[in-house]
């Protein structure tokens, strides 16, 4: 597992209020990406408290920590949030989500995607239901915010450069929206992190 991640702010100079995390857990690498709604320090007040709680509950299944935020942030302004959980062990993945934080798996001329289901992380969500995949070595897995496209077409990216190289070009790409925008890329297989 490589895993890099970017982020920038709709304006220069306000907080960010898309926010990430990874971590691993004895043979289990979770990925986090959080938008909190809006933008600006309440936006990044809302996504900064969701990932000190995810990281509170880093050894809960994908779709439980998710109900964790929603409690521990009902007095936030709320977010979209995906949490995707890599077993390297018996190369499966579990990925929950609420809102539109969403997910895409390539793999040599294949997508597949995952979208979170509808909602507001700190509204009093019902838990979403998770989706579970397994996974190759060689498979790259994005996650990003609604500051890019929907649906991104970004295949010839992975040619060149690591996670981290193609988070920050997507995060600064053209097609960027005037919103926060955070990019988290996960390269999969037995490469040390
Ligand atoms: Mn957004």
């Amino acid at each position: 597992m490589i895993v890099g991640a970017h982020r920038i702010a709709k304006h220069a100079g306000e907080p960010c209020g898309d926010a990430f995390t990874w971590w691993q857990e004895k043979q289990i690498w979770s990925v986090c990406l959080v938008d909190g709604l809006g933008h600006g320090a309440e936006a990044a007040r809302a996504s900064e408290r969701a990932i000190v709680e995810a990281e509170a509950d880093r050894s809960l299944p994908a779709e439980e920590i998710i109900g964790s935020v929603d409690q521990a942030i009902r007095n936030s302004r709320g977010a979209a949030m995906s949490v995707v959980q890599f077993d390297t062990g018996c190369r499966t993945l579990r990925f929950a989500g609420v809102g539109n934080v969403r997910m895409a798996l390539f793999r040599a001329g294949e997508v597949f995607r995952y979208e979170g289901s509808p909602g507001i992380v700190g509204t009093g969500i019902r838990r979403p239901a998770p989706e579970t995949a397994a996974w190759r070595d060689g498979d790259a897995v994005l996650l990003w915010t609604d500051g890019l496209p929907a649906r991104l077409d970004v295949e010839q990216l992975f040619l060149t450069g690591s996670p981290a190289d193609i988070a920050r070009h997507l995060a600064m790409s053209p097609d960027r929206r005037p919103d926060d925008v955070g990019v988290v890329c996960c390269f999969l297989g037995e490469e040390p992190c």
